[in-house]
This record gives C-alpha cells, structure tokens and sequence, in this order.
C-alpha cells in the first residue's frame, strides 16, 4: 500500500521509522516526490500544498499529524469524501499540559514584570494572587481542554469551560454556544484559547472579548494565530485591559521580525512550541487509523470536515 508522508522535514526520517516498524506493508513516499501520485492510498500530512491531496484519485484516509486540522481544510480542493483522521497522542496531550500550566504560572505570578525588574537590576517584591483567587477560562473543552482544565484544577485555580456543545464536568463549570461565552468570560481572569480554527472561531479573541473580561487579565493562545486579532490584543493591553499575554501560534509563522508582538514587554512570544507532535508516540495513532481504514471499522478519531475539527 502506498503512503505519502508529508511532515517537517527534520522529522521525515524518525516519521519513516516508526511507519516501517509499526505499520505493515506499506510503500512509503515523501513530499516533493517524483512519480506518480495516482496509487497512493494513504496521506500522513502537515501542511499539504493547495491541490495535493485532491490530485490522487485512489486516496482512502488522511491522517493529519496534529490536533488541528485547518492546515488541511483550507485548500478548498480537499476530497470531503475522503475520510480525514486527526492526531491524539498522550505525548501531544502532555506536551500541552505542561505548556499551559506554565503560561498560567507566568500570567498568574506575575513573572512579566520580575522579568522586567531583573532586566533593569532592580529588587521589586510584590505579592500576587495564589491560584485559589483566580479564574483561569478554557476555550475548546476537547482532548486538549480537558487535560490542561484538570491539571489546572488539581494545581487549585478555578477552571471553567467553554465549548460548543453542553457539558457536564465535576468541579468545573462550563458554558457552551454564543449564549454562554459573555457569562464565560465576565468571569474569566486567565483566558486560554484551545480551540481549533474553524469559520465561527476565527478571530475570536478579539476586542469584544477582551472588553467583556474583567480589567487586568491574561491571554494565553495556543490554539491558532487565526483566532487572534493582534491589533486588538495589543490595543488591550495598551489600556490595561490585558495585563500580559502569553502567545504560540501567530497569523504568519515565523512572526515576522517586524511584528510588535516581539517586543512588547507584557507578551511572552513562542515558536509554536505548545505541544510538538512526536512520531515514536504518535505513530500508535496514524497505524491505529491504517488498521480501521484496513478492516472497514469506524475511525476512533475522525474529523467532521463541515465543522471543521
Ligand atoms: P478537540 O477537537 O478535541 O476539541 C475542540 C474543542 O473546541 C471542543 O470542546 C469543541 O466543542 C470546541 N469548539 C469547537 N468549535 C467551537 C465553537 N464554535 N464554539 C465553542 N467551542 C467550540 O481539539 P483538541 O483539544 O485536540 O485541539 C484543539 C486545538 O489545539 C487544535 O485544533 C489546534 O489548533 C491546537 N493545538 C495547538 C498546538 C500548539 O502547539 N500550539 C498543538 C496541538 C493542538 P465541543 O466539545 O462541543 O465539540
Ligand atoms: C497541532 C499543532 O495541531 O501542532 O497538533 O499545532
């Protein structure tokens, strides 16, 4: 069977590894390839050019190799009949956590401004709120959500969520729909963006929603540089609406030299580093998809390409 792997190129080797060891059969290819796109059957992708996919006439499963899937849908010449399966691994899951609990350190301790103290070389004590006092809000209740709300909960924050459809959480209070979010975020100090980029998500964090949050609050995105209105955070944090901003994922990767972003002094900027996708972890994902595609079973973690994640 013949597979087409499109990854960073830096992990294409460790990528190939763990398909050939976990996954039989298969005749991979990778991108740019030369040849003949029409026998290949299964697409492992990040990042696929415009028309790829749509060019391979016997294509029967997408995988892509991350959470997100917005890389993808946004060539219009997907293939929707062709079933698109997106990345859940524990390791992406951890990775997650452990970035979104030390955004929420940062934001909550207050480090922006030791930071700033310690540049400048002075002794500046203050005391700041212990997580108990504080609010954090998480957008995007999914796999990722989830797990960063209970890590955060365990850690004593107030977590709440909210989602698209309703839930039923113990110890965290959730909010769903258009309906929900103003009371979501009335009661939000740390607000984290795990949501998946999709038509109703796009811009979101923008100035209606800073203004409808209590004054002095914290941004943490890590969902999609799409969801963030730049000029608007910036214009909140400029009237201290938004004390400090923690931020992964930009509209332009790499976010260019030029951006105010970089040097702004209340905004952490990271290379969309949140959660990296690790072939050795993920792959029991990608031959779990290969293995239900090859017995005609459901897919345990397909996308709804009209929803969009
Ligand atoms: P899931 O699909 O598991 O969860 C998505 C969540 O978003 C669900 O709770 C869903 O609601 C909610 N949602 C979707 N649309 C809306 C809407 N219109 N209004 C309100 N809530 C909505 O995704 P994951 O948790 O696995 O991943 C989330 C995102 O994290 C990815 O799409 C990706 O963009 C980002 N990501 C970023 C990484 C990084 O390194 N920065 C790494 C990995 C992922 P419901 O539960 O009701 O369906
Ligand atoms: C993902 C990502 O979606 O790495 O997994 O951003």
């Amino acid at each position: 069977m013949k597979l087409l792997l499109k990854t960073d190129r830096y992990l294409i080797g460790r990528w190939k590894d763990a398909l050939y060891q976990r996954v039989p059969g298969l005749d991979i290819v990778t991108f740019p390839f030369v040849g003949d796109p029409s026998d290949i059957e299964v697409a492992v992708v990040w990042e696929p050019p415009k028309g790829l996919l749509a060019s391979m006439p016997k294509l029967k499963l997408v995988v892509s190799t991350g959470a997100g899937v917005d890389h993808i849908l946004k060539d219009p010449t997907f293939p929707k009949d062709v079933p698109l399966v997106r990345m859940v691994d524990p390791g992406l899951t951890q990775g997650m956590v452990e970035y979104v609990v030390m955004a929420a350190l940062l934001c909550s301790r207050k480090m922006h401004r030791t930071f700033a103290a310690h540049a400048r070389k002075l002794w500046e004590p203050e005391t700041v709120p212990l997580a108990p006092e504080l609010t954090v809000g998480i957008m995007g209740m999914g796999v990722l959500g989830r797990a960063c709300a209970g890590a955060l909960r365990g850690m004593g924050y107030n977590v709440i969520g909210w989602s698209r459809t309703p839930k039923d959480f113990d110890e965290i209070q959730s909010f769903d729909g258009l309906d929900g979010l103003e009371k979501f975020l009335t009661r939000t100090q740390i607000l984290v963006c795990l949501l998946p980029l999709t038509p109703e998500t796009e811009g979101i964090l923008g100035r209606g929603t800073f203004n409808r949050m209590p004054n002095g609050s914290a941004v943490i995105n890590v969902g999609r540089g799409g969801h963030l209105i730049e000029q608007d955070l910036i214009a909140a944090l400029d009237k201290g609406k938004v004390e400090v901003a923690v931020l992964d994922v930009f509209n332009e990767e790499p976010l260019p030299v030029d951006n105010p972003l970089w040097e702004h002094p209340r905004v952490f900027v990271t290379p969309h580093i949140a959660s990296v996708t690790t072939p050795e972890s993920a792959i029991v994902s990608v031959a779990e998809a290969i293995n239900e595609m090859r017995k005609g079973w459901p897919y345990t973690n397909l996308v709804d390409p009209d929803l969009g994640y």
